[in-house]
Protein backbone atom coordinates (compact mmCIF):
# COMPACT_ATOMS: atom_id res chain seq x y z
CA UNK A 1 0.00 0.00 0.00
CA UNK A 2 1.19 3.60 -0.99
CA UNK A 3 0.93 6.59 1.06
CA UNK A 4 -1.88 8.09 -1.34
CA UNK A 5 -4.59 4.83 -0.57
CA UNK A 6 -3.79 5.38 3.07
CA UNK A 7 -7.12 6.50 4.81
CA UNK A 8 -6.33 10.35 6.88
CA UNK A 9 -7.52 8.78 9.94
CA UNK A 10 -4.67 6.18 9.60
CA UNK A 11 -2.31 7.91 8.62
CA UNK A 12 -2.65 10.56 11.48
CA UNK A 13 -2.59 7.37 13.87
CA UNK A 14 0.81 6.46 11.95
CA UNK A 15 2.24 9.61 12.29
CA UNK A 16 1.51 9.61 15.82
CA UNK A 17 3.88 6.41 16.40
CA UNK A 18 6.53 6.94 14.05
CA UNK A 19 8.24 9.51 17.22
CA UNK A 20 7.94 6.83 19.85
CA UNK A 21 9.87 4.42 17.36
CA UNK A 22 6.25 1.94 16.43
CA UNK A 23 5.50 1.22 13.02
CA UNK A 24 2.30 -0.52 11.53
CA UNK A 25 3.42 -3.86 9.90
CA UNK A 26 0.16 -4.44 7.96
CA UNK A 27 1.64 -1.47 6.00
CA UNK A 28 4.94 -2.96 5.74
CA UNK A 29 4.00 -6.89 5.75
CA UNK A 30 4.17 -7.55 2.30
CA UNK A 31 7.15 -6.02 1.35
CA UNK A 32 8.85 -7.98 4.27
CA UNK A 33 7.67 -11.79 3.35
CA UNK A 34 7.59 -11.68 -0.64
CA UNK A 35 6.35 -14.67 -2.43
CA UNK A 36 9.79 -14.98 -4.27
CA UNK A 37 13.02 -13.49 -3.42
CA UNK A 38 12.88 -10.03 -4.35
CA UNK A 39 16.80 -9.65 -4.75
CA UNK A 40 17.38 -5.13 -4.73
CA UNK A 41 20.64 -6.63 -6.78
CA UNK A 42 20.99 -5.64 -10.59
CA UNK A 43 22.89 -8.55 -13.07
CA UNK A 44 25.83 -6.75 -14.54
CA UNK A 45 28.46 -7.30 -16.37
CA UNK A 46 32.26 -5.93 -16.13
CA UNK A 47 34.21 -5.99 -19.10
CA UNK A 48 37.91 -6.68 -17.59
CA UNK A 49 40.04 -4.90 -20.87
CA UNK A 50 38.69 -2.14 -22.07
CA UNK A 51 37.22 -1.07 -18.92
CA UNK A 52 38.31 -2.25 -15.28
CA UNK A 53 41.78 -3.04 -16.29
CA UNK A 54 42.67 0.72 -17.42
CA UNK A 55 41.21 2.25 -14.25
CA UNK A 56 43.28 -0.57 -12.46
CA UNK A 57 46.54 0.56 -14.01
CA UNK A 58 45.77 4.31 -13.33
CA UNK A 59 45.27 3.72 -9.63
CA UNK A 60 48.48 2.27 -9.59
CA UNK A 61 49.82 5.83 -9.91
CA UNK A 62 47.91 7.59 -7.47
CA UNK A 63 48.44 5.07 -4.80
CA UNK A 64 51.22 2.36 -3.49
CA UNK A 65 49.37 -0.74 -1.99
CA UNK A 66 51.09 0.54 1.37
CA UNK A 67 49.66 3.35 1.70
CA UNK A 68 46.28 1.96 0.18
CA UNK A 69 46.71 -1.22 2.53
CA UNK A 70 44.48 -3.15 -0.11
CA UNK A 71 44.68 -1.35 -3.84
CA UNK A 72 41.37 -2.66 -4.69
CA UNK A 73 39.08 -1.28 -7.04
CA UNK A 74 35.31 -2.42 -5.49
CA UNK A 75 32.76 -4.36 -7.86
CA UNK A 76 29.68 -2.45 -6.48
CA UNK A 77 26.66 -4.09 -7.66
CA UNK A 78 24.08 -1.01 -9.47
CA UNK A 79 21.44 -1.88 -7.33
CA UNK A 80 23.48 -1.57 -4.22
CA UNK A 81 24.82 1.74 -4.89
CA UNK A 82 27.44 3.17 -2.18
CA UNK A 83 27.08 -0.31 -0.05
CA UNK A 84 30.37 -1.74 -0.92
CA UNK A 85 28.56 -5.34 -2.15
CA UNK A 86 28.06 -7.19 -5.58
CA UNK A 87 24.94 -9.06 -4.27
CA UNK A 88 23.48 -8.46 -0.97
CA UNK A 89 25.75 -10.81 1.05
CA UNK A 90 28.93 -10.81 -0.59
CA UNK A 91 31.93 -8.44 -1.58
CA UNK A 92 33.72 -7.99 -4.78
CA UNK A 93 36.54 -6.48 -5.93
CA UNK A 94 39.57 -6.43 -8.28
CA UNK A 95 43.17 -6.04 -6.40
CA UNK A 96 46.42 -5.11 -8.07
CA UNK A 97 49.98 -5.32 -6.59
CA UNK A 98 52.90 -4.29 -8.24
CA UNK A 99 56.29 -5.42 -8.83
CA UNK A 100 58.19 -4.74 -5.16
CA UNK A 101 54.87 -4.07 -3.75
CA UNK A 102 53.44 -5.67 -0.60
CA UNK A 103 50.06 -5.57 1.15
CA UNK A 104 50.75 -5.37 5.09
CA UNK A 105 49.68 -8.13 7.00
CA UNK A 106 46.60 -7.93 9.15
CA UNK A 107 43.26 -10.82 10.45
CA UNK A 108 40.01 -10.09 10.29
CA UNK A 109 36.91 -11.68 10.92
CA UNK A 110 35.46 -11.83 7.40
CA UNK A 111 36.64 -14.83 4.99
CA UNK A 112 38.48 -14.31 1.63
CA UNK A 113 38.71 -15.95 -1.12
CA UNK A 114 41.53 -14.71 -4.03
CA UNK A 115 40.97 -15.89 -8.09
CA UNK A 116 43.94 -14.79 -9.93
CA UNK A 117 43.05 -12.35 -12.89
CA UNK A 118 46.58 -11.67 -14.68
CA UNK A 119 50.15 -11.60 -13.58
CA UNK A 120 52.63 -14.44 -12.27
CA UNK A 121 54.35 -15.15 -9.22
CA UNK A 122 53.27 -12.83 -6.89
CA UNK A 123 52.61 -14.69 -3.19
CA UNK A 124 50.13 -14.57 -0.60
CA UNK A 125 50.91 -15.35 2.62
CA UNK A 126 48.85 -17.22 5.27
CA UNK A 127 49.70 -18.09 8.49
CA UNK A 128 53.24 -17.87 7.70
CA UNK A 129 53.50 -19.94 4.76
CA UNK A 130 53.46 -18.38 1.30
CA UNK A 131 52.18 -19.50 -1.99
CA UNK A 132 52.76 -18.80 -5.24
CA UNK A 133 49.90 -17.65 -7.44
CA UNK A 134 49.22 -17.77 -11.22
CA UNK A 135 46.23 -17.28 -12.92
CA UNK A 136 43.27 -19.25 -12.41
CA UNK A 137 44.40 -20.34 -9.25
CA UNK A 138 42.16 -20.19 -6.29
CA UNK A 139 43.51 -18.74 -2.96
CA UNK A 140 41.54 -18.62 0.80
CA UNK A 141 42.26 -17.14 4.10
CA UNK A 142 40.24 -18.13 6.31
CA UNK A 143 38.76 -16.03 9.31
CA UNK A 144 41.21 -14.49 11.78
CA UNK A 145 44.10 -15.88 9.23
CA UNK A 146 47.37 -13.70 9.43
CA UNK A 147 47.67 -12.76 5.90
CA UNK A 148 49.74 -10.59 3.57
CA UNK A 149 50.75 -10.11 -0.03
CA UNK A 150 53.96 -9.39 -1.96
CA UNK A 151 54.72 -9.23 -5.45
CA UNK A 152 58.60 -10.05 -6.23
CA UNK A 153 58.20 -10.47 -9.56
CA UNK A 154 58.39 -8.32 -12.57
CA UNK A 155 54.80 -7.86 -13.68
CA UNK A 156 51.50 -6.27 -12.01
CA UNK A 157 49.49 -8.87 -10.47
CA UNK A 158 45.40 -8.59 -10.57
CA UNK A 159 43.07 -10.79 -8.62
CA UNK A 160 39.81 -10.97 -7.52
CA UNK A 161 38.66 -10.86 -4.36
CA UNK A 162 35.61 -12.07 -2.70
CA UNK A 163 34.72 -11.85 0.71
CA UNK A 164 31.58 -12.30 3.16
CA UNK A 165 32.02 -9.08 4.32
CA UNK A 166 28.38 -7.75 4.51
CA UNK A 167 27.33 -11.00 6.18
CA UNK A 168 29.89 -10.52 8.76
CA UNK A 169 28.62 -6.84 9.28
CA UNK A 170 24.90 -8.35 9.46
CA UNK A 171 25.79 -10.31 12.44
CA UNK A 172 27.78 -7.76 13.90
CA UNK A 173 30.92 -9.95 14.42
CA UNK A 174 33.26 -7.80 12.02
CA UNK A 175 36.92 -7.72 13.78
CA UNK A 176 40.16 -7.06 12.55
CA UNK A 177 43.93 -6.60 13.58
CA UNK A 178 47.19 -5.55 11.91
CA UNK A 179 50.62 -6.83 12.31
CA UNK A 180 53.33 -4.66 13.30
CA UNK A 181 55.39 -6.10 10.20
CA UNK A 182 54.87 -5.42 7.38
CA UNK A 183 55.41 -9.24 5.89
CA UNK A 184 55.08 -12.45 8.32
CA UNK A 185 58.09 -14.57 9.23
CA UNK A 186 58.00 -17.20 7.18
CA UNK A 187 56.94 -20.56 9.56
CA UNK A 188 57.19 -23.00 6.68
CA UNK A 189 58.25 -23.64 3.06
CA UNK A 190 56.18 -22.76 -0.27
CA UNK A 191 54.33 -26.24 -0.96
CA UNK A 192 54.56 -27.48 3.02
CA UNK A 193 50.21 -27.38 2.82
CA UNK A 194 49.55 -28.86 -0.25
CA UNK A 195 51.75 -31.45 0.12
CA UNK A 196 50.27 -31.96 3.85
CA UNK A 197 46.95 -31.62 3.16
CA UNK A 198 46.19 -31.74 -0.45
CA UNK A 199 47.40 -35.29 -1.36
CA UNK A 200 44.03 -37.06 -0.10
CA UNK A 201 46.47 -37.66 2.66
CA UNK A 202 46.54 -35.80 6.27
CA UNK A 203 49.35 -36.37 9.18
CA UNK A 204 48.15 -39.71 10.90
CA UNK A 205 47.10 -37.71 14.61
CA UNK A 206 45.93 -34.67 12.83
CA UNK A 207 42.56 -33.03 13.53
CA UNK A 208 40.85 -30.33 11.86
CA UNK A 209 41.11 -26.94 14.97
CA UNK A 210 38.87 -24.45 12.39
CA UNK A 211 35.77 -25.19 9.91
CA UNK A 212 37.97 -23.99 7.18
CA UNK A 213 40.16 -26.08 4.94
CA UNK A 214 43.49 -26.44 5.78
CA UNK A 215 44.80 -26.22 2.58
CA UNK A 216 45.07 -22.60 0.79
CA UNK A 217 45.50 -22.25 -2.56
CA UNK A 218 43.99 -24.75 -5.12
CA UNK A 219 46.26 -24.30 -8.31
CA UNK A 220 44.39 -23.73 -11.55
CA UNK A 221 46.47 -27.09 -13.40
CA UNK A 222 44.91 -29.37 -11.52
CA UNK A 223 41.44 -28.01 -11.79
CA UNK A 224 41.88 -27.62 -15.21
CA UNK A 225 43.33 -30.94 -15.82
CA UNK A 226 40.33 -32.76 -13.89
CA UNK A 227 37.66 -30.47 -15.66
CA UNK A 228 39.09 -31.51 -19.34
CA UNK A 229 39.57 -35.14 -18.21
CA UNK A 230 35.40 -35.16 -17.44
CA UNK A 231 34.77 -33.22 -20.68
CA UNK A 232 36.32 -36.47 -22.53
CA UNK A 233 35.16 -39.00 -20.25
CA UNK A 234 31.51 -38.21 -20.56
CA UNK A 235 28.63 -35.52 -20.98
CA UNK A 236 28.08 -32.40 -19.68
CA UNK A 237 25.39 -31.60 -17.42
CA UNK A 238 22.31 -30.02 -18.98
CA UNK A 239 22.21 -26.98 -16.34
CA UNK A 240 25.41 -26.92 -15.40
CA UNK A 241 27.93 -28.16 -18.35
CA UNK A 242 31.15 -30.05 -16.50
CA UNK A 243 30.95 -28.59 -12.75
CA UNK A 244 33.05 -28.89 -9.85
CA UNK A 245 32.39 -27.56 -6.47
CA UNK A 246 36.53 -26.79 -4.70
CA UNK A 247 36.03 -28.70 -0.81
CA UNK A 248 37.49 -28.22 2.66
CA UNK A 249 39.58 -31.80 2.03
CA UNK A 250 38.48 -32.84 5.97
CA UNK A 251 35.37 -32.34 5.57
CA UNK A 252 33.57 -32.36 1.80
CA UNK A 253 32.45 -29.30 2.43
CA UNK A 254 32.98 -25.69 1.25
CA UNK A 255 36.45 -24.63 2.06
CA UNK A 256 35.52 -21.66 4.19
CA UNK A 257 31.78 -22.33 5.95
CA UNK A 258 30.00 -18.79 4.21
CA UNK A 259 31.27 -19.18 0.92
CA UNK A 260 30.98 -22.10 -2.10
CA UNK A 261 33.07 -21.89 -4.71
CA UNK A 262 32.69 -23.49 -8.20
CA UNK A 263 34.96 -24.07 -11.95
CA UNK A 264 33.08 -25.36 -14.62
CA UNK A 265 34.11 -26.26 -18.42
CA UNK A 266 31.33 -25.77 -21.37
CA UNK A 267 32.01 -27.11 -24.91
CA UNK A 268 32.66 -24.94 -27.35
CA UNK A 269 28.88 -24.44 -28.84
CA UNK A 270 27.28 -26.18 -25.55
CA UNK A 271 24.17 -23.94 -24.16
CA UNK A 272 22.84 -24.73 -20.67
CA UNK A 273 19.06 -25.16 -19.92
CA UNK A 274 17.74 -22.45 -17.94
CA UNK A 275 18.07 -22.53 -14.40
CA UNK A 276 17.60 -20.44 -11.44
CA UNK A 277 19.03 -20.47 -7.79
CA UNK A 278 19.13 -18.46 -4.59
CA UNK A 279 22.09 -17.87 -4.29
CA UNK A 280 23.26 -14.90 -6.30
CA UNK A 281 26.57 -15.56 -7.89
CA UNK A 282 29.83 -13.79 -9.21
CA UNK A 283 31.84 -15.34 -12.27
CA UNK A 284 35.34 -15.16 -13.17
CA UNK A 285 35.48 -15.77 -17.06
CA UNK A 286 38.88 -18.10 -16.92
CA UNK A 287 38.73 -19.20 -20.75
CA UNK A 288 36.70 -18.88 -23.92
CA UNK A 289 34.34 -16.49 -25.15
CA UNK A 290 30.26 -16.59 -24.85
CA UNK A 291 27.21 -15.10 -23.57
CA UNK A 292 24.69 -15.29 -20.46
CA UNK A 293 21.74 -14.29 -20.84
CA UNK A 294 19.34 -13.16 -17.55
CA UNK A 295 16.25 -12.29 -18.02
CA UNK A 296 16.16 -10.20 -21.00
CA UNK A 297 19.80 -8.51 -20.50
CA UNK A 298 22.66 -9.99 -22.56
CA UNK A 299 26.31 -10.51 -21.30
CA UNK A 300 29.04 -11.20 -24.47
CA UNK A 301 31.93 -12.31 -21.99
CA UNK A 302 35.64 -12.92 -22.66
CA UNK A 303 38.34 -13.86 -20.63
CA UNK A 304 39.41 -12.07 -17.28
CA UNK A 305 35.35 -10.05 -17.27
CA UNK A 306 33.22 -10.88 -14.15
CA UNK A 307 29.76 -11.09 -14.46
CA UNK A 308 26.69 -11.31 -11.70
CA UNK A 309 23.55 -12.75 -11.27
CA UNK A 310 21.47 -12.36 -8.56
CA UNK A 311 19.26 -14.42 -6.26
CA UNK A 312 16.68 -16.46 -8.15
CA UNK A 313 17.41 -14.88 -11.88
CA UNK A 314 16.33 -17.23 -14.10
CA UNK A 315 19.49 -17.48 -16.47
CA UNK A 316 21.70 -19.93 -19.09
CA UNK A 317 25.06 -19.69 -20.62
CA UNK A 318 26.29 -20.13 -24.11
CA UNK A 319 29.78 -20.85 -24.59
CA UNK A 320 31.10 -19.53 -28.17
CA UNK A 321 34.28 -21.42 -27.88
CA UNK A 322 35.68 -24.03 -25.06
CA UNK A 323 35.37 -22.14 -21.51
CA UNK A 324 35.72 -21.89 -18.05
CA UNK A 325 33.69 -20.00 -15.56
CA UNK A 326 35.13 -20.13 -12.00
CA UNK A 327 32.07 -19.25 -9.67
CA UNK A 328 31.16 -18.03 -6.27
CA UNK A 329 28.34 -17.21 -3.77
CA UNK A 330 27.34 -18.08 -0.32
CA UNK A 331 24.97 -20.91 -0.76
CA UNK A 332 26.87 -22.75 1.93
CA UNK A 333 25.22 -20.72 4.01
CA UNK A 334 22.11 -21.12 2.71
CA UNK A 335 22.30 -25.01 2.67
CA UNK A 336 23.40 -25.21 6.07
CA UNK A 337 20.17 -23.34 7.13
CA UNK A 338 17.75 -25.69 4.70
CA UNK A 339 17.56 -22.21 2.81
CA UNK A 340 18.85 -23.25 -0.51
CA UNK A 341 16.63 -23.38 -3.28
CA UNK A 342 17.11 -24.34 -7.30
CA UNK A 343 14.90 -24.28 -10.37
CA UNK A 344 15.37 -26.35 -13.36
CA UNK A 345 13.35 -25.26 -16.43
CA UNK A 346 13.03 -26.83 -19.76
CA UNK A 347 14.33 -25.01 -22.60
C1 LIG B 1 40.99 -7.40 2.59
O1 LIG B 1 41.55 -7.59 3.79
C2 LIG B 1 41.67 -7.80 1.43
O2 LIG B 1 43.41 -8.87 2.60
C3 LIG B 1 41.06 -7.59 0.20
O3 LIG B 1 43.66 -8.60 0.49
C4 LIG B 1 39.83 -7.01 0.08
C5 LIG B 1 37.89 -6.01 1.12
C6 LIG B 1 37.20 -5.64 2.24
C7 LIG B 1 37.75 -5.82 3.49
C8 LIG B 1 39.00 -6.40 3.63
C9 LIG B 1 43.01 -8.46 1.53
C10 LIG B 1 39.15 -6.60 1.22
C11 LIG B 1 39.71 -6.79 2.49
Amino acid sequence: MTDQTVAPERQAFYDRLGPRNLAPLWERLHALVTRTPTSPASPYHWNYDDVVRPFMMESGGLITAKEAERRVLILENPGLAGQSRITNSLFAGLQMILPGEVAPAHRHTPSALRFIIEGHGAYTAVEGERTIMEPGDFVITPPWTWHDHGNESDQAMVWLDGLDVPMIKMLDVSFAEPSNADSQTISRPVGDSPARYGSNMVPVDWKPETKSSPVFSYPYVRSRDTLVTLSRNGDPDPYHGHKLRYINPATGGSPMPTIGAFMALLPGGFETAPYRSTDGTIYSVVEGTGETIVGDTVFRWKPRDIFVVPSWHTHHHRAASEAVLFSFSDRPVQDVLGLWREERLHA
